[in-house]
């Protein structure tokens, strides 16, 4: 998922239910199946409020991914007005696409301005084989624009990405059907059964096989195993880390807030055998030093084969975190393999941090966090996102949630905790199911559930179980 603020999506999802926009029931497809859903998203031209943020969303998925284009158009009729109102709102040039050539003047199937060679991005409604798509890209082609990527508000999932990839064009897509059936039954706007109608439906039926272009391989949105992860991946660290995962079968970080070093070494040698990241800060010790911790802290690495990145969340200018990160009172690069960065200072710090973070080694940025009315808006996360594609050193995120589509990065997220909802100074927790499955996230960060437990060593085996199931449980759907 783009880095969208998820209340707007889950408010859209339940404003298309409003409207009718998304029924549930028995309809007859063209093919002559019967549907459980169906989805008739030309209503939205009649409510300005929702067409306005169907526009947001679209326009923002566009910038979060780095489209670049010259203008936009959207596939007729039912997203002429999304492309209308992106280009209105935010002073980008459109093209229309004519259905039927005037039988008289210039004849034009396209209407607009345009330079040969101009990069058209295109917006669909929905996309379930993407034949429409394809039909509206041969039309724009035809007129001398270029069609690279597509942005649809809501994808079915029945093969209408694959099939536009073998085209040459990207499909990116603000809303997943899952995603719909999650949010509607997380709100209990429908119940379990029908999510599991629906469900089935998709994932077992052939749609409307006569709009088909090329045959349909993938039905079924499925979770990549930590293994093809790597496979995937290009940064070594990335590569250690999924690799830790799997032998260890844990997805669980230690956050190891403790502030002498003698409780630090003794919770970390304990805990140790059952995480695959231990987490630091440094400067909340009282006597840290670079041998008696630092060294000490990469022995049990070894010992018990686990990572270490220490929480500094670097967020000043460039050259002033270059001298942090390389001070000698912490020689961070001596014996932490990941830190955390803040990108609110713009890409000069991580681009500082590549100059002396060794090879082998990554920044972790801090996209979105876990305290109460945070700042981080969907704006910034999306400028975040931009920073960590940009540079190679950024190996995951710190987030609520799998923020991109990427899965050559990994996804970490604190603020778990399984007896508290929070804590009296903003912290708020989550489940380390709805961390894993609901929110897609790879690896769940644990302090004090852990630490200020009776028996830290059970409560860790405790976290790591839940996590590691719920990550067996989201890669173990049945492919149909
Ligand atoms: O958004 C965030 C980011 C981080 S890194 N929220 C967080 O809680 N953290 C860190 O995760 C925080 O600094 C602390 O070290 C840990 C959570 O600790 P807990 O005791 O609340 O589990």
């Amino acid at each position: 998922m783009a880095a969208e603020s998820e209340d707007r999506l889950e408010a859209l999802i339940e404003d298309l239910l409003r409207i009718n926009a998304i029924k549930f029931g028995s309809f007859k497809l063209k093919s002559g199946v019967d549907s459980p859903i169906y989805f008739d998203l030309r209503v939205i031209v009649s409510y300005p409020k929702i067409l306005g943020l169907v526009a947001d969303l679209l326009w923002s998925r566009a910038q979060s991914e780095g489209i670049s284009l010259d203008c936009i158009c959207g596939v007729p009729y039912t997203a002429l007005p999304f492309a209308t109102v992106v280009s209105v709102k935010y002073g980008v040039p459109m093209v229309m696409r004519r259905k039927e050539a005037k039988d008289y003047g210039t004849k034009r199937m396209v209407e607009g301005s345009w330079l040969p060679g101009s990069d058209c991005l295109l917006f669909e409604d929905v996309v379930t084989t993407g034949s429409s798509v394809l039909e509206t890209v041969e039309v724009l082609k035809t007129a001398g624009l270029e069609v690279k990527n597509t942005i649809v508000l809501l994808n079915r999932e029945q093969g209408g990405s694959e099939n536009l990839a073998s085209r040459g064009i990207q499909l990116y897509s603000v809303l997943s059907v899952y995603k719909v059936l999650d949010v509607l039954l997380s709100k209990n706007k429908i119940d379990l059964n029908m999510a599991e109608r629906v469900r089935g439906f998709l994932n077992g039926t052939t749609p409307d096989s006569s709009l088909l272009t090329t045959p349909i391989t993938t039905k079924i949105k499925k979770r990549l195993r930590y293994s093809e992860r790597r496979d995937i991946a290009s940064h070594k660290a990335v590569k250690r880390l999924l690799s830790i995962m799997e032998k260890k079968k844990t997805n669980l970080a230690l956050s190891a807030d403790l502030t002498t070093t003698d409780k630090l070494i003794k919770l970390v040698d304990e805990v140790g055998p059952h995480v695959c990241l231990v987490k630091t800060h440094v400067d909340i010790m009282s006597d840290f030093s670079y041998d008696g911790t630092g060294l000490r802290l990469k022995e049990l690495a070894k010992k018990h084969n686990f990572m270490i990145m220490e929480d500094r969340k670097f967020s000043d200018i460039g050259n002033t975190c270059k001298l942090q990160y390389t001070s000698p009172l912490y020689s961070l690069s001596d014996w932490s393999d990941l830190v955390t960065c803040h990108g609110i200072a713009g890409p000069g710090t991580v681009n500082a941090l590549s100059d002396v973070i060794p090879e082998g080694s990554g920044c972790v940025l801090v996209a979105e966090m876990s305290s109460r009315a945070c700042l981080t808006s969907s704006e910034y996360k999306e400028s975040v996102l931009r920073i960590a594609r940009d540079f190679d050193n950024v190996i995951g995120l710190i987030c609520q949630r799998k923020l991109s589509e990427r899965e050559d990065i990994l996804y970490m997220t604190p603020g778990v905790n399984i007896d508290k909802e929070g804590d009296r100074l903003g912290q708020q927790y989550h489940s380390p199911e709805e961390v894993i499955i609901r929110k897609e996230s790879d690896i769940i960060i644990v302090g004090r559930g852990i630490y200020e437990s009776a028996d830290p060593v059970a409560s860790a085996i405790q976290y790591k179980n839940r996590s590691y199931s719920a990550y067996t449980e989201s890669i173990t759907i049945p492919e149909h």
